[in-house]
């Protein structure tokens, strides 16, 4: 982070910061334990095979974006346990996000949502960023909230709105989140449209979907040519009866009538229950029009619990629906959009973060032990047994000493949230920025 205490902070206070040589010390009291562990498996994974190495080395190029919105306290709509310390600014959120990605140097990208973080003036915040060797991610626009200022309500819907008023002004702002976009070095729009009804009746479904459409062509026109729209769907909440984006088809519809611009954005907690999310993966890479991923678990609904937290299985699942689909479509990682949406009621919102890009590098080094072709001739002959056998191999080795390598050789700590604790991070952060801070977002 050098350099960065330079620049002028708005509350004049010092940037907590995690320096090389701390994470080093942190890595030198661990690493006889992680190189035993790490050599074994080495070794185990050789006789069947697999070069540990080219999995560390794609775990190391996959990194995940953080939104700006989960960096403080969720809360549910009965109330909100304030952590503290938390960030007052877009300044302190980035500064947080750059603590993760020295921990884990895995997390190199935010992606913020406007108009909970309007950039002041663009090249101080870009200045900060690059300083913490971070990049912006996909622009998040908001029309599920009314602001102050604004003339029309989206209490009946944005995008879709029965008004035409309501309409443009939905579109325009969908535009303005562009131009910031443009600013700060983004390279795509991530809309997650909440429109749709509480109550049969309320609305007529085909007039919500061609309303939609046509305010969504205004948007793709603006797009600057590199750039890509995400189609975010959502099966319910915050409407109970309907919602126009409802599922990954309707998603898919709206983007195969946009344009090759325009893709499907799978939230995992975005299904109704049971869903084969995996399935819906593949066939969305199948046509390739997967735009990427917002990660995080659930029990019930839209949980936005910590990735991996709960059905860990499901999520090694679609990890083997997606590095299936990017290796047939020859396509690398970055290339897609990787997101962490999760929200933090009873967590350090960091500690949290730590859990769940740690849980999505686990599924991903599990999927990456699947022998494939083994795999494709069990499923030939029929032979289901084995089929199953291959998979659960794969889920039920431990590859933590795969992660825990990646984050040491690209310069991250081989045990992030013991490295953020014996720091005393949030310490640093609660005497930096107070108690009662609270972050913009939900
Ligand atoms: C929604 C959805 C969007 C996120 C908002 C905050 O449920 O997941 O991606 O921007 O929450
Ligand atoms: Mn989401
Ligand atoms: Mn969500």
């Amino acid at each position: 982070m050098a350099g960065c205490s330079n620049l002028p902070s708005l509350f004049n206070s010092i940037q907590m910061k995690i320096e090389q040589y701390q994470i080093d010390q942190h890595n030198d009291s661990l690493f006889s334990r992680h190189n035993n562990q790490y050599i074994f498996l080495q070794e185990q994974l050789g006789e069947q095979g697999i070069h540990a190495k080219d999995i560390v080395k794609q775990l190391e190029a996959f990194q995940v974006a953080i939104p700006s919105w989960a960096l403080g306290t969720g809360g549910t709509r009965f109330g909100r346990f304030s952590g503290v310390g938390e960030p007052r600014s877009l300044e302190e959120k980035i500064e947080d996000v750059g603590l993760l990605h020295a921990l884990n140097r895995s997390s190199g990208s935010i992606s913020l949502h406007i108009p909970w973080d309007i950039p002041g003036e663009t090249q101080p915040i870009i200045d900060l960023a690059t300083s913490l060797d971070l990049k912006f991610d996909a622009v998040n626009s908001n029309t599920f909230q009314d602001q102050k200022d604004q003339e029309l309500s989206y209490k009946y819907g944005s995008l879709s709105h029965v008004d035409a008023q309501v309409r443009k002004q939905a579109v325009e702002h969908n535009i303005e989140v562009i131009k910031h976009g443009v600013n700060l070095g983004s390279k795509a729009l991530s809309i997650w449209l909440s429109d749709g009804s509480c109550f049969p009746g309320q609305s007529n479904f085909v007039k919500a979907f061609q309303n939609t459409l046509e305010s969504l062509q205004e948007i793709y026109a603006a797009l600057p040519d590199d750039w890509k729209v995400y189609v975010e769907y959502k099966a319910y909440e915050p409407n109970f009866y309907s919602t126009v984006i409802q599922d990954w088809g309707s998603s898919l519809l709206f983007c195969q009538k946009l344009g090759p611009k325009a893709d499907v954005l799978v939230d995992l907690g975005h299904h109704l229950p049971n869903a084969n999310i995996e399935q819906i993966v593949a066939t969305l890479m199948m046509e390739g029009r997967l735009a990427g991923f917002h990660f995080n678990d659930s029990k019930y609904g839209d949980d936005d619990l910590t990735v991996g937290a709960i059905r860990p299985y499901q999520l090694f699942l679609i990890f083997v629906e997606l590095i299936e689909g990017m290796k047939r479509a020859n396509r690398a990682s970055d290339t897609y959009a990787w997101m962490i949406d999760a929200s933090h009621n009873v967590k350090d919102p960091l500690e949290d973060l730590l859990q769940s890009v740690e849980a999505i590098l686990i599924a991903q080094a599990q999927a990456l032990l699947v022998d494939r072709k083994k795999l494709e001739q069990a499923r030939n002959e029929n032979d289901v047994v084995l089929a199953q056998q291959i998979l659960q191999n794969a889920f039920r080795t431990d590859v933590r000493p795969l992660v825990r390598e990646a984050m040491r050789l690209s310069g991250g700590s081989l045990d992030p949230i013991a490295l953020y604790r014996h720091l005393g991070v949030r310490n640093e952060l609660l005497n930096e920025r107070g108690k009662l801070t609270v972050a913009t977002g939900l």
